[in-house]
Parts: C-alpha cells; sequence; structure tokens
C-alpha cells in the first residue's frame, strides 16, 4: 500500500507525521471519507467541495487548488491499482508548537490513505440494523458546526461506544432539544405514508453525499421529500426506517431502543431506494 503525504507516496509504514502536527495535539483539521466503484471515485467533486467547505469553516488553507486534489485522489488509487476503494483524506493544520494558535503552523497536511473496503456484512442488508439512542447528544451546531467533517469525532465515539455495549454497530444521535440529529457516522431517514423524511441540517446532521445523492434518487422517483423536525416517537412509529453513509450506503434498521420497525423486515422503499442507489454506483 502506498500512501500519499504531502505530494508523495510512502510505503504504509513510513507514512508518518510529526508528533507535533495539530491534527494529533488538537484533532485541528478536516477529513472526507470517499468511494470509488469499479475504478470510478463516487462524487469526487462533491467530497472535495465539501472538505474545502469545512477547511474554510475552521479558517484552514488547503495547501493545494481542488482541481490538484482531484488529480491527487485518482493517482492515489492508481498508485495502488484500485478499482473498488476506500479513500481517507485528512487535512490536518499541519506542524506547529506545542500551543494552540495555527499560526504556529505554516503548512497544512495533506494525506490520502486508499484502501480496500470493509463492507458491512451482507446479511444486515437483507434483516436490516438494530440501533439504540445514545445518552451522549450531538454537540450543537452554536458550539461546533456538524457541517464540518472535522477530526474532532470525540462526540460521536462516546456514542459508538454506548452502540458497542449494548450489541449495537450504529447509533441514533439527539440534539439538545432532543430532536433526532443523525448516527454516529451515517444520516438517518424514515417514511411515513409513501413520504420520505430525514432531518434538516440545522437539527445537527452533517451534509451527507450519500443522503443528498438518496434524496435526489427519491424525488426523482416520485417520492415527497421532507426535512422536518423528526422525534424518537416519529421513528418508533415509522412504516420504515435506513441509514446513509459512504460506508453504510443504504441500510435498512428494523429496531430502534428494542422497539421493532413496522413489521421487522427492511421495507419495500429501503429496498427499491437501495436497488436505486446500487444501480447508479454501479454495483
Ligand atoms: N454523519 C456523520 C457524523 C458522518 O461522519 C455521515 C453522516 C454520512 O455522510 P456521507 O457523506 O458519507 O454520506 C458521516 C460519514 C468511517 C467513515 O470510516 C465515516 C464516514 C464516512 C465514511 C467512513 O468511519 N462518515
Amino acid at each position: 500500500m502506498k500512501v500519499y503525504v504531502d505530494g508523495k507516496y510512502y510505503d504504509k509504514e513510513d507514512a508518518k507525521i510529526s508528533v507535533f502536527d495539530h491534527g494529533l495535539l488538537y484533532g485541528d483539521g478536516v477529513f472526507e471519507g470517499i468511494r470509488a466503484y469499479k475504478g470510478k471515485i463516487f462524487k469526487c467533486d462533491e467530497h472535495i467541495r465539501r472538505l474545502y467547505d469545512s477547511a474554510r469553516a475552521i479558517w484552514l488553507t488547503v495547501p493545494m487548488s481542488e482541481e490538484q486534489m482531484a488529480v491527487a485522489l485518482h493517482a492515489t488509487l492508481e498508485v495502488n491499482k484500485l478499482k473498488d476503494a476506500y479513500i481517507r483524506l485528512v487535512v490536518t493544520r499541519g506542524k506547529g508548537d506545542l500551543g494552540l494558535d495555527p499560526r504556529k503552523c505554516p503548512k497544512a497536511t495533506v494525506i490520502i490513505i486508499a484502501d480496500s473496503i470493509a463492507l458491512y456484512p451482507e446479511e444486515f442488508y437483507e434483516k436490516g440494523l438494530e440501533v439504540i439512542t445514545t445518552a451522549t447528544r450531538r454537540i450543537p451546531p452554536d458550539c461546533l458546526s456538524p457541517r464540518v467533517k472535522s477530526l474532532n469525532y470525540l462526540n460521536n465515539i462516546m456514542a459508538k461506544i454506548e452502540g458497542i455495549q449494548a450489541g449495537c454497530m450504529e447509533v441514533i444521535m439527539l440534539n439538545r432539544s432532543g430532536y433526532v440529529a443523525e448516527c454516529s457516522a451515517d444520516n438517518i431517514f424514515m417514511l411515513r405514508d409513501g413520504r420520505l423524511f430525514t432531518p434538516p441540517l440545522e437539527a445537527g446532521a452533517l451534509g451527507g453525499i450519500t443522503r443528498n445523492t438518496v434524496l435526489e434518487l427519491a424525488r426523482g422517483a416520485g417520492y415527497e421529500t421532507q426535512e422536518p423536525n423528526l422525534t424518537l416517537y416519529d421513528l418508533y412509529t415509522a412504516d420504515e426506517v435506513f441509514l446513509t453513509g459512504t460506508a453504510a450506503e443504504v441500510m435498512p434498521v428494523v429496531k430502534i431502543d428494542g422497539r421493532v420497525i413496522a413489521d421487522g423486515k427492511p421495507g419495500q422503499a429501503t429496498r427499491d431506494l437501495r436497488k436505486r442507489f446500487m444501480k447508479l454506483v454501479g454495483r
């Protein structure tokens, strides 16, 4: 495996950054999780746009153009001879000193790792996931915008640990008002009477690339879509619930906090939208 670090490729063992990098010292940086299907990077421009928006929002200058970033992403796939892959793109504040001051970091660090994907086992798509709601609430947008895909994932990791302890692979996080925000690394959707709902970004959701794609696919297929605040009551009484994300794609949910959703099987619309998504990515 060859890893891209600041314009050069290193073997996995030799791909290293400084212990003074503020990405490590403070979680000061941004990242993207991207997928390639059959050699084509899925929604490459959208991921690059989100990365640069995240960077701009935290006063971080990415030391290359968006066009150069696209070239670097494709080159990293090429060097590793990967067709179906998971790409982790990380931009940190760079090497600085032992203080918060980002002005001490003259140049951002850019890392691109491309690996074969660890897929969710097929059985989860057939049977559906069981999830719980966590006590850990999503960080409020007035503290750190969830729109920024930053290297500060502790909030989500605390939620993930609650899920692991309950035997669940994914968890639902509420915002401080008690409305549904999203999951630890996925967005959430529900269906009711044929209409598709997902929480608004203001509720504390990341603007997921898969979320956008599924909303577009659904509208194109004639579903009515809405983005209202959703409560746990809405999810518990939904006809269908599913998750979207780069890793999960479209994943049915059949149990929430011990309550069986509808008949406990992946729903018709979920299967339909999953099929449309898989067609779009060519699988
Ligand atoms: N919410 C959060 C908090 C996320 O981190 C999503 C929603 C879904 O967004 P996309 O753009 O992927 O549809 C994410 C995505 C990983 C990993 O390795 C995490 C994500 C994506 C890919 C890999 O844990 N998070």
